[in-house]
């Protein structure tokens, strides 16, 4: 039996020279950057999405849970997620979402516990003549002057609200931490400052970073870094729900 004999290799064929082989490189490096940078955007949307729907099953828990109480729920003080006080007497009228009382959603898609305010005459027994004191403001182009740079004038999403559910957002400025612990400091914009007291609250577009921002309501500065999500009860949904339920 007589073998094949395999002709022997030639040697004219060569591997990369280093100029191919640093295009390559460039190339991956190229691609790679290219898929990590949307990689971190997504993981933000992901974020968001989570918060709006932690928000959303908020909104609907609180409606679940006047139908059954006829008021709202005090906030959580103490980082224990229930209530602190009772119908008419609410340690404070804002606070964390009391999850616990509530048996909800304790935190954002940012790992932050939710926060919560609500108008004193919906923690007390509701009345269809009941009156919220919480107003939601926007920020944009105002009309009246010359341009659209200008991006401070306010303008109300809806005032007189009986509640309304925020997540601190991503930089967890004036947030709990999930686990609890301790809270995060804020240190800058005026308009993220009122998402932590006070019955004027913000929701707009997110702004990043900015060197320089002055008072979110003076023109002429740069808006502060933002990235608060809100949502909102109106007494009308409310009452709408106590209505049909039978408890009013
Ligand atoms: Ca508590
Ligand atoms: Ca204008
Ligand atoms: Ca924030």
């Amino acid at each position: 039996m007589k073998l094949a004999v395999l002709p022997a290799p030639t040697f004219d064929q060569h591997g990369f020279t280093l100029i191919e082989l640093a295009i390559v490189m460039f190339i991956v490096a190229l691609l790679l950057g290219g898929m990590l940078l949307p990689l971190s955007a997504q993981q933000d949307i992901r974020a968001r999405q989570e918060t709006e729907r932690a928000l959303g099953e908020a909104r609907d828990a609180l409606l679940g849970y006047v139908a059954v109480n006829v008021r709202l729920p005090c906030p959580d003080t103490d980082a224990d997620g229930a209530e602190n006080g009772s119908a008419g007497a609410c340690a404070a009228q804002e606070g964390d979402f009391p999850y616990q009382t509530i048996g909800t959603v304790r935190s954002d898609g940012w790992g932050y516990r939710l926060r919560y305010r609500v108008s004193t005459t919906f923690a007390s027994t509701i009345a269809l003549t009941s009156v919220g004191d919480i107003t939601v403001i926007t920020r944009g182009d105002d009309p009246a002057t010359a341009g659209t740079t200008e991006s401070k004038k306010e303008s109300n999403l809806i005032a007189l609200a009986p509640a309304v559910v925020i997540s601190v957002g991503k930089n967890g400025y004036g947030g709990m931490p999930h686990a609890g612990g301790t809270r995060i400091v804020n240190p800058v914009g005026a308009d993220e400052l009122l998402n932590s007291s006070g019955p004027k609250k913000v929701s707009r577009t997110p702004t990043p970073v900015k060197s320089g921002c002055g008072d979110d309501e003076v023109e002429g500065t740069p808006l502060c870094e933002f990235d608060d999500q809100l949502v909102w009860l109106s007494a009308n949904t409310i009452f709408n729900r106590l209505v049909s339920s039978g408890k009013l």
